[in-house]
């Protein structure tokens, strides 16, 4: 309990709805922040994002239903290593898989965007056809950032190292030599360019995932008016209800088996993008339910 008396966990639930016998979902926070380069402050992204959750109304309006039914529980948070972000994404392989066994879907809040290779890592151990699907504002496409393989900057890269099949939305910064790279290897990418066109990129980028998806979702995919606290903000990103539009297409469509919100850096003076995030997850978690065939 809290000075609210609500239960400290991703939305706040009793004990019925947040045990781990009885949840389909579960919450691994991982406040791991060491290769991020502009702005601090992703290390306190889970604490926010689960504060704020605990606000989020629990009848989903779209989808006439509470999600919540079927059980979300929230982990400890995985204790960062100063080792690392390589260390780090092996810590969190390991934790993952007993989870992934028992038939759980895991959503991870960071923390820094490197995590996320730990997390992909462990559900490729269980679907050998996964395929991933990434919302960010960057490529991260860097084979290596300042000295470091492993940089936030590098995820998708380290991904594509065993995962053939990704798909990358609302990138708007890049690299000459990532997009010498993303010529080269037909990499699939939907810029926010494209997206602000028209809505042809929704059906376009669900054509190159497989059957079971892991979603990836750097919070700076948002456009900063909606998503002000990250890290890195670049202009034109991604707006609420063409990103859930392509959500609840995304849910009917694949299996997304897991997902992660990463890059959040809180910022004292305004609280609408942990309660954005926190209600993305949620979202997600309803649809997620509603169409998982
Ligand atoms: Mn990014």
């Amino acid at each position: 309990m809290d000075y609210e008396g609500h239960e400290y966990n991703f939305l706040g639930l009793e004990k019925e709805k947040s045990d781990y016998a009885n949840s389909r979902f579960v919450i691994l926070p991982v406040p791991y922040e060491q290769t991020t380069t502009y702005r601090k402050g992703a290390c306190n992204g889970p604490h926010a994002m689960i504060s704020a959750s605990r606000e989020v109304e629990l009848f989903d309006d779209e989808l006439k239903f509470e999600a919540y039914l079927e059980g979300v529980h929230t982990l400890d948070e995985l204790e960062p290593t100063a080792v690392g972000p390589q260390k780090m994404v092996d810590r969190i392989y390991e934790s993952a898989g007993s989870i992934i066994e028992d038939g759980r879907i895991i959503c991870m809040l960071g923390g820094e965007h490197s995590i996320s290779a730990g997390l992909v890592k462990a559900y490729k151990d269980e679907y050998n056809d996964l395929s991933v699907l990434q919302l960010d504002a960057h490529a991260d496409l860097r084979e290596s950032y300042q000295g470091n393989k492993f940089s936030h900057a590098c995820v998708m890269r380290r991904i594509r190292d065993f995962i053939s099949q990704t798909a990358s939305v609302g990138i708007r910064n890049m690299s000459r030599e990532e997009h010498e790279l993303i010529e080269r290897d037909k990499i699939p990418i939907i810029s926010a360019i494209e997206m602000h066109e028209s809505s042809a990129w929704m059906t376009k980028a669900l054509d190159h995932l497989s059957e079971n998806v892991y979603l990836t979702i750097d919070c700076d995919y948002f456009d900063p008016s909606i998503m002000p606290a990250v890290g890195t903000p670049e202009p034109g990103g991604g707006l609420w209800y063409p990103t859930l539009e392509f959500l609840r297409k995304l849910a009917i469509s694949k299996n997304i088996v897991g997902f992660d919100v990463v890059e959040l850096s809180p910022l004292p003076v305004n609280n609408v993008s942990e309660f954005t995030a926190a209600k993305l997850i949620y979202k997600l978690i309803g649809y997620i339910t509603k169409f998982r065939r």
